[in-house]
């Protein structure tokens, strides 16, 4: 019996709190009405230089006590991805990414918290969905070859999200002429796109897609503004969590955006984004409570 299966057996009323307090949030996630307060996705990467001993099994264990660390906090999504999009980093095969994600889904789906899987190939998609992962995140929203066909076959929630260029090169020299009206345009075609594919509107979030091809005033200019991505009126997801935008603005180095991580998900929570993407579950989470408070009283 794995660390997992273990933990999720003898805390029944964690498990408990944990289903009854995501399900019915998650049945909103995709649905034209904002969810009730904003969902806290957590951030899984199993990449070779994501934990530091680097061999297989250590991995799996670190990624798994990372998860229900996670799952502790009050994570409601744990994203879990196997290729690294920054900036220059090298591409993944199909079959590899697919080894990295599985086990670590295999693991914990059970545990009563949603699953996303952060890919674009098509082959790692049905993979992980397979294996249990109940969302997928594509931050190439669904171009690759046989995303859209495979997706739509899926029949999961989509997060479509909106890059300028391709990794390698995406932040050579970004340019718009109007970063707000351009990136809800391509957004808007992806999920006509999607439509016309048969994916339900009702499965569809969208994410301007911060530090993918923009520089820091389009990202500024982005974060100023997503209440004009909400107003289309499926969930926006906003993944600002320790950018580079951040340390711009705090100059501080990326072990050291705790603060203006928690900030800048708060202003994103206020400006209606629905899903914040981050790191740093627990200190979020108090975040979304003080945005719950204010929101309610
Ligand atoms: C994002 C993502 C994001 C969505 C990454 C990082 C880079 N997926 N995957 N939105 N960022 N949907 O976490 O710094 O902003 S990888």
């Amino acid at each position: 019996m794995s660390f997992t299966q273990k933990r999720c057996r003898i805390s029944a009323s964690f498990l408990f709190r944990t289903v009854s307090n995501l399900h019915p949030i998650y049945q909103n996630l995709g649905s034209a009405s904002p969810a009730k307060y904003p969902l806290i996705m957590g951030i899984l990467n199993i990449t070779p230089d994501s934990f530091s001993d680097g061999s297989h099994y250590n991995t799996l264990e670190q990624a798994e006590r990372r998860a229900l660390s996670m799952i502790d906090s009050g994570v409601d999504i744990i994203d879990i991805g196997g290729e690294s999009t920054r900036p220059g980093a090298a591409s993944v095969g199909e079959q590899e990414e697919i080894d990295r994600v599985v086990p670590i889904i295999e693991r914990i789906r059970g545990c009563g918290v949603n699953i996303s899987i952060d890919t674009s190939k098509a082959a790692v998609m049905k993979a992980a969905v397979e294996a249990g992962a109940n969302m997928i995140n594509d931050v190439r929203a669904l171009q690759l070859d046989g995303a859209l066909q495979t997706a739509a076959e899926l029949e999961v929630p989509i997060c479509l999200m909106h890059m300028q260029g391709k990794p390698r090169q995406m932040q050579q020299a970004p340019y718009y002429k109007d970063v707000v009206a351009e990136v809800l345009s391509f957004l808007q075609q992806r999920v006509k796109a999607c439509e016309n594919a048969g994916i339900g509107k009702q499965l569809i979030s969208i994410d301007p897609g911060f530090g993918f091809g923009k520089t820091f005033e389009h990202n500024l200019m982005m974060l100023a503004h997503i209440e004009r991505f909400a107003a289309f009126g499926l969930p926006v997801l906003a993944g600002l969590s320790r950018k580079s935008m951040l340390g711009e603005i705090a100059g501080k180095p990326v072990n050291q955006r705790l603060s203006s991580s928690l900030a800048v998900a708060l202003v994103a929570m206020q400006k209606g984004a629905r899903i914040i993407r981050v790191h740093d579950v627990e200190e979020t989470s108090d975040i979304r409570k003080v945005y719950m408070a204010l929101h309610n009283a």
